[in-house]
């Protein structure tokens, strides 16, 4: 075909997309989004499916879609690994197209922008989000402070991994290829645009204003156990982003949280009329423990799965050595810069011990050992263990919102 010089102005085509829409209980609803899209479809003839992933609702979602009778919209119901964006993955892994777009069924978010959004992906970026936050981006008015504050204080939490405005939005779009940038995908929680952004490494982000509209039917299922799943996500993306600096930030609120314990635990034996020598005793012990409990469980969490005894012992010892270690640079300190104040090489020798304290209890005492990929059932291998590079996009291991399913292979 000869194309003619009026073609060139033309706007090119838009490119083939996937829709996926993670539902729940949101019958209701689903007729008037596949409306919504359909009207984007033909006005823009464009490429769409969409791919409507439902966990088991049992609420005629099903025969809604069906009802509704279009050839390029499915509903998968699934009953195992239910959840938002465990739902939102397999989504994305049963879409075809070349674009992928992920968006709430609750008419929160409008279909109509998802062409704009496609345009910012053909012209160069990586990841779009359909935002709030941005010039002309808007929420319903009946807002509460509490919602409004809770969103904006969550937005900053996520500051250190993304610059985004909007980074806790469900509305997003990207290249279907891109997808295989992530070396895993680990979905806690509702915050799975985030976890794309961090994981697939997108520094090119650009976002699309939109008006966010309050559901208006069916119920939200965001309760306060996925506000508390948020903290828990953001600490792993920290940890995946800024590797051990983010475990050496960890360990440091821990020692700092020792401190007060120790305090604290000192104060309260010599309240109670404890001679001081036991007082102060009494508070290295506790707070040495509880340092121990809190790194286990938050600072080395992928190292839980081992002896704890051991890793105690390793411990003590480690605090022991870097007692010794601050004690001794401090006198050092004293000796070699005598014009300084004893606070000053005091510090200096905290920072010493803490130095050395920190690398023992990271490569020695809760060290990461590395498995093969595959893990055979009945070992004791977290999901932390398996190499990322040789799982798939989405870690097989990480499926889950919970620990227990963190550790499947020990299940
Ligand atoms: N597949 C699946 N979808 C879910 C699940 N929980 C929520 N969804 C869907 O995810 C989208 C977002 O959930 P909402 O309940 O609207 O959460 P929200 O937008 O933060 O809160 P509100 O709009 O205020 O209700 C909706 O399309 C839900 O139907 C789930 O466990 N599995
Ligand atoms: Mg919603």
């Amino acid at each position: 075909m000869v194309s003619s010089p009026s073609d060139a102005l033309v706007a090119p085509a838009l490119p083939s997309v996937s829709v996926v829409v993670p539902t729940f209980r949101e019958a209701e609803n689903l007729p008037h989004l596949l409306r919504r899209l359909d009207a984007v479809r033909t006005d823009k003839d464009l490429d769409l499916e969409v791919v409507i992933m439902d966990d088991d609702s049992k609420d005629g979602s099903v025969e809604a879609v069906a009802a509704f009778g279009a050839p390029w919209a499915k509903i998968v119901v699934r009953t195992e690994n239910r959840g938002l964006s465990p739902s939102v993955i397999d989504g994305l892994n049963m879409a075809t197209k070349d674009y992928v777009c992920v968006m709430d069924a609750d008419l929160s978010h409008p279909p109509e922008k998802i062409p704009e959004m496609l345009i910012a992906l053909m012209a160069g970026f990586q990841f779009v989000i359909g935002s709030r936050y941005v010039d002309g981006g808007s929420t319903d008015d009946d807002w509460g402070i509490f919602r409004w504050l809770n969103s904006r204080i969550a937005t900053l939490l996520a500051y250190p991994l993304t610059r985004a405005k909007d980074p806790m939005a469900g509305f997003f779009a990207m290249r279907r290829a891109d997808l295989q940038r992530a070396p895993y995908l680990n979905p806690v929680g509702y915050k799975i645009g985030l976890e794309l952004i961090v994981k697939c490494r997108f520094d090119n982000v650009v976002e699309v204003p939109i008006h966010f509209s309050d559901r208006e039917l069916g119920e939200s299922k965001l309760t306060l156990s996925e506000q508390l799943k948020y903290i828990k996500h953001l600490r792993r993306l920290y940890t995946f982003k800024f590797g051990t600096w983010s475990h050496l930030l960890q360990f440091m609120v821990v020692g700092a949280s020792g401190v007060i314990v120790n305090l604290g635990v000192l104060t309260l034996m010599l309240m109670f009329g404890a001679d001081e020598a036991v007082a102060v005793a009494a508070g290295i012990v506790v707070s040495v423990l509880s340092n121990f409990v809190l790194n286990r469980r938050f600072t080395f969490d992928y190292a839980r799965h081992k002896n704890v005894y051991k890793q105690l012992v390793g411990f003590v010892l480690a605090s022991i050595v870097g007692g010794s270690i601050q004690w001794l640079v401090t006198m050092a300190a004293t000796q070699q810069l005598p014009q300084i104040p004893i606070q000053i090489a005091a510090l200096i020798g905290i920072a010493a011990g803490m130095v050395f304290n920190f690398l023992a209890n990271r490569f020695v005492v809760f060290r990461k050992t590395h498995v093969k990929a595959k893990v055979a059932p009945g070992t004791a291998a977290t999901a932390h263990d398996v190499a990322p590079a040789l799982s798939p996009a989405v870690d097989p291991a990480h499926r889950g919102d919970n620990d227990a399913a963190r550790t499947g292979a020990k299940a």
